[in-house]
This record gives structure tokens, sequence and C-alpha cells, in this order.
């Protein structure tokens, strides 16, 4: 069993709905169960083609004996069935296109993991505030693999937390009985 840390965002159609039917899958995978959810945060998007709405962003600690592929292919099958497109690129890459949801593997225990279907640690994950506001917030002393830096620590060092938007929007309440 590994703890991990996922990700969650979504900026089209009734986007809290999305994501609170995204974390009940993944508490229905197998072996897994959610052990921690953030509040929901209100973020300007980063990175994204012109016009996008703003996101809805949350972080979730699950426990699971999924490997990471297994978890991997298990977000993807969530981010089919909540309707996410897959098939359609952006207009201009690099940037982003809107998307119903949106499940990203963040920390999978102390695992690195470098291959061209996943990368553990998220790659970015730590120059962003809509996944360190969040992840901050249920894992503050969380240390990364790779930087050895809590989560504290790499959310007070980013330079733009005070422009990026990333505003606390609703206490989620707390998911499951066991805390880490
Ligand atoms: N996800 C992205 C790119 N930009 N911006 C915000 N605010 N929230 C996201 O979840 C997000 C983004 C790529 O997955
Ligand atoms: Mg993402
Ligand atoms: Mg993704």
């Amino acid at each position: 069993m590994e703890t991990v840390y996922l990700s969650l965002g979504s900026n089209t159609g009734n986007r809290e709905a999305l994501l609170l039917r995204a974390l009940d899958r993944v508490s229905a995978y197998p072996g897994t169960d959610v052990v921690r959810v953030s509040s929901i945060y209100e973020t300007a998007p980063v990175d994204m083609v012109k016009g996008t709405r703003d996101f809805l962003n949350l972080c979730c600690a699950v426990r699971t004996d999924l490997t990471p592929f297994q978890l991997l292919g298990s977000t993807q099958g969530t981010e089919r069935e909540l309707g996410r497109d897959t098939k359609r690129l952006p207009p201009d890459p690099p940037l982003y296109g809107s998307r119903t949801i949106d499940i990203d593997i963040i920390i999978y225990g102390r695992r690195i993991i470098y291959t061209r279907e996943l990368i553990v640690p998220h790659p970015r994950f730590h120059r962003r505030l809509f996944v360190l506001g969040p992840l901050s917030e249920i894992a503050p002393d969380l240390v990364h693999p790779l930087f050895r830096l809590t989560m504290d620590e790499l959310k007070y060092m980013l330079k733009d937390r005070h422009s990026v938007g990333c505003r606390k929007k609703t206490d989620y309440p707390r998911a499951g009985k066991r805390t880490i």
C-alpha cells in the first residue's frame, strides 16, 4: 500500500459536480481509499488557450494497492467516463484546451518514474499554485522526493504566488475515516 497524491481540475460543465463525481470514482477503484480531500479552490487558468473559464481544483490523498500504471489506467478511464475529450488537441500547443476533468498523479509514495506515459513526481506541479495550494492544505509537511522540500516550502518559494488567482472556494467535507 502506498500513499498517493492526486490533483483534480475542471473548467467546463458543472465543475464542482464533476470533481465530486471523480472523487467517488477514485474511491471505487480496487484496493483504494480516499483518505484526505482538500477544499475546492477557484483558480485562474495557467498555460491555457485564450478565453477559457476559471478552474476548480482540489487535491486528495489516497491509499492504494494499485501500481502507478494501474492507477494511471484507472484515472484515464475516469477522465473518459466523465467526458474528457482526449482526441481534440488544443489548437495552439503547448497550451491546454478546456477539460471537464483532469486527474493527475502528483506524488506516488517516494517513487520516481520517468516514462513517456507517466512522470512522477509530476514535472510541473512545484511551479503551480493551483496544485500546491490544495496540496499544502492536506499535506504541508510532505517532502518532494527529488527536491527534499516540503509542500509548504515549495509553495512559499513560488515567486508568483500572489499573482496567480487561487482562492479557497468551499470546504469539502473531509473524506475517509483514516488520517495519514
Ligand atoms: N491544468 C492544466 C493547465 N492549466 N490551470 C489551472 N488553474 N488549473 C488546472 O488544473 C490546470 C491549469 C493542465 O492540466
Ligand atoms: Mg493537468
Ligand atoms: Mg492530466
